[in-house]
């Protein structure tokens, strides 16, 4: 933990200033330090728990928690629906969920000993008082109650965050202790990212954007995070002119900013005035990048990254990127190179040559949880392909222009898999056939859209109906935002579908 969090073990218990804050409800260093050791006696010797990563201080506290304990800490998207929860539960097999009291948790999860977390329990002013409760069910030698745990490898598992392929169900990326502290240390170095900063975000945490940039990285730092709970353009505004210096988001984030400069002055003076805008989980399109600096002077930050690989490449605080559309240069400690489809690396950085992005160091993933089928099929050998095609420009800079697996839909930051959408899809009664593909959208960056073979041409399903049907088993950010009606889907001699002769 000390490893990970150097400020929160040296940290003066009296420190006033605030490590997390959501809404009204905030953390000194201190408190954090006990509220995390109230619990980590409970989850010492588990061999993983879930997280019901609901956006609020439960679920720092109970990440947190677990890296103290050196128990990997699954995160759980809340909105998440039962057939996808059911997967996501019996292929990480946690032996505890980690939730706030009074959290009603769904029936994949009934099974599971629950462990309440009190980030303000009785006492906790600096001291922490011990969480209720039985330990959970240990799978190790636990320590001695109350005893600090030994700091784990740097190769133990921190984290297993669940991911979307091309097919089937998410697959679980187990990212160790190494990788995220490799990470959080790069992208300080990038964004000259000091304990002085206060991160401002409105960002999910059951992914690696919100929880590992956005909650152990102020952590890392020593600085200071406030959430908003939830997106929106006046809490941004708030808390960048009252003390907020960077803001994290997915471009959707950015673009809803930029939709409204032109008319809020206090939005515009907030962003003008904070020292970091990073952008990232998707590319910024251009016309919100020019709107932004046009009506701030403030260049958005890109950076590029992936749940398997954490961040690999960042334009740095206060450098002009050479081209637009630029996600910078290989971050410190991240080997990168493009590969041409007969396996050959680009050399040439002429801004030209598209090659697949190949990376390793030690940002990476160790593995996909219970498929080595499938992580041995995601590296040449030590090299993790990413599956986005990039060039490189001539001072080494990367540029993504798009991603070998059409299969693959990034809609509001969130990336998400055809074939789960299809397969949901079939089991609707109304549904013969389905295909599922991307289109681009000016909010979203891309939109799910659902072409559907009604089961019976004179009575297909409503559109709300296959929405709601997709967003009550996956999440609702999948769900289709359009959905078209053919009488039959466009296939090849072998009878796979032509997704490419799918267009609106
Ligand atoms: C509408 N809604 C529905 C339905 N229709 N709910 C259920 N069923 C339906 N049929 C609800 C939505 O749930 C939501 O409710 C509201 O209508 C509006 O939905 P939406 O249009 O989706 O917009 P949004 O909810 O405002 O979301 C935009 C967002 C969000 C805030 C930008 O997409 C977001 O938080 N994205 C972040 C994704 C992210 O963190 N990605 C990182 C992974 P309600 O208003 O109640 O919510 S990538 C990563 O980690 C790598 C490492 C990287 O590089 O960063
Ligand atoms: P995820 O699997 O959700 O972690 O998403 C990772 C993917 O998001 C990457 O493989 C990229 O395709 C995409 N991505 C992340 N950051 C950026 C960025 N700054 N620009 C373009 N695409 C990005």
């Amino acid at each position: 933990m000390d490893a990970l969090f150097p400020a929160l073990a040296a940290g003066p218990d009296d420190d006033p200033r605030p490590a997390l804050r959501f809404g009204e409800r905030a953390l000194s260093y201190g408190q954090l330090r006990a509220a995390a050791a109230a619990l980590t006696p409970r989850l010492a010797g588990a061999r993983r728990v879930a997280v019901w990563a609901t956006p609020t201080l439960e679920t720092a506290v109970a990440v947190v928690a677990a890296l103290h304990a050196g128990v990997p800490a699954v995160p759980l998207n809340p909105r998440t629906g039962p057939r996808e929860l059911t997967h996501i539960v019996t292929d990480s097999a946690p032996d505890a969920v980690l939730a706030a009291p009074g959290d009603e948790l769904p029936a994949p999860l009934a099974h599971l000993p629950r462990v309440d977390v009190r980030p303000e329990a009785d006492g906790n002013a600096g001291r922490g008082a011990p969480a209720a409760g039985p330990p959970v069910p240990a799978h190790a030698e636990p320590p001695p109650v109350g005893g600090a745990a030994a700091e784990p490898d740097p190769s133990a598992p921190a984290l297993v965050v669940y991911t979307s392929g091309t097919t089937g169900p998410p697959k679980g990326a187990v990212l160790p202790r190494r990788a995220l502290a490799a990470t959080l240390d790069a992208v300080a170095d990038a964004w000259t990212w000091t304990s002085e900063d206060v991160l401002v975000h409105a960002l999910p945490l059951f992914h690696v954007h919100g929880l590992v940039l956005g909650v152990l990285g102020p952590l890392r730092r020593g600085g200071c995070l406030r959430h908003l709970g939830g997106f929106s353009a006046e809490g941004v505004a708030r808390e960048l002119a009252s003390g907020g210096t960077m803001l994290f988001g997915v471009p959707t984030m950015y673009h809803r900013l930029a939709e409204v400069l032109g008319t809020d002055q206090e939005l515009r003076k907030a962003l003008t005035g904070a020292r970091l805008l990073v952008s990232g989980s998707a590319p910024l399109p251009l016309p919100d990048h020019e709107r932004i600096t046009a009506a701030t002077g403030r260049r958005v930050v890109e950076r590029y990254g992936m749940t398997e690989t954490l961040m690999l490449t960042s334009v740095r605080a206060g450098a002009e990127p050479e081209r637009p559309g630029s996600v910078g240069l290989p971050l410190p400690g991240v080997e990168l190179r493009l590969v041409l489809d007969d396996g050959t690396p680009v050399t040439a950085r002429d801004g030209e040559t598209i090659g697949e992005v190949q990376v390793r160091g030690p940002n990476l993933f160790t593995a996909y949880l219970n498929r080595p089928d499938a992580t041995a099929a995601a590296f040449d050998g030590d090299w993790f392909r990413t599956g986005d095609m990039a060039v490189r420009d001539p001072d080494g800079s990367v540029r993504l222009v798009g991603r070998r697996a059409t299969d693959l839909i990034k809609s509001g930051g969130y990336k998400i898999g055809a074939g789960e959408i299809e397969n949901v899809l079939l089991d609707h009664p109304g549904v013969r056939e389905a295909a599922v593909t991307g289109e681009p959208d000016a909010d979203l960056g891309e939109r799910v859209v659902a072409w559907i073979v009604p089961s019976d041409p004179a009575a297909p399903p409503t559109d709300r109906e296959l929405a709601d049907h997709v967003a009550a088993q996956l999440a609702p950010h999948k769900r289709p935002r359009v959905v078209r009606t053919l009488d039959a889907l466009p296939r090849n001699d072998m009878g796979k579908v032509m997704k490419r002769a799918l267009r609106g």
